[in-house]
């Protein structure tokens, strides 16, 4: 990750919300300091960065989805580290959270990134939150913010061809006549 000053300041003025597992405590600490770290490094005010904390990754669906309805904020972030070697309900929680995080970004059109780890062991889950190797808390803010960029991109054209095809309609409409 570069300095504050090399990232600029591209995410000024954007609202997030991450929920982060609690489970894992040491891996989920390292993922949702490199998060907050990247976000704030692209110009997000701490103040803009709504953190609730959540006990296992199981939970991070529900609170996923209430930031995204909330209004209050323009992409959620989801993280956690569900490790294999640990669960024997590994496929069950991985399988929940998944699904629960993608429903909450389809059922609100914001985006909610999936920064939950599904490891083998928490080593390989250690390697992926370390700043100085896959640092995918990092990962995930860029990522959030990206899809910001898109949802906006896409929100601004369909207002475009909205009041594009309102002009083409009064264009071809004869002074004098009604519809
Ligand atoms: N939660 C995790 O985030 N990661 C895990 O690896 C894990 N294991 O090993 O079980 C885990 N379990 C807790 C689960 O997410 C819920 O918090 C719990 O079942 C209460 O609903």
């Amino acid at each position: 990750m570069g300095t504050h000053r090399e990232m600029g300041r591209s995410a000024a003025g954007l609202r997030f919300g991450i929920v982060a597992a609690k489970f894992n405590q040491r891996v989920t600490g390292t993922l949702l300091r490199a998060c907050v770290d990247a976000l704030e490094g692209h110009g997000v005010e701490r103040d803009a960065i709504r953190v609730v904390r959540v006990p296992g990754a199981f939970e991070i669906p529900l609170v996923a989805q209430t930031m995204a309805a909330s209004g209050h904020v323009d992409a959620v972030i989801c993280l956690g580290a569900v490790i294999r070697g640990d669960t024997p309900h590994f496929e069950y929680i991985s399988a929940e959270v998944s699904r629960g995080i993608g429903q909450a970004a389809l059922e609100n059109t914001v985006p909610v990134i999936f920064g939950v780890l599904t490891t083998e062991t928490v080593a390989q889950a250690e390697e992926r939150a370390d700043p100085k190797k896959f640092n995918r808390g990092g990962e995930a803010a860029k990522s959030a913010i990206e899809m910001v960029r898109v949802m906006r991109m896409l929100k601004g054209e369909a207002g475009r061809s909205a009041s594009s095809r309102l002009t083409s309609r009064e264009v071809t409409r004869r002074p004098g006549r009604t519809q």
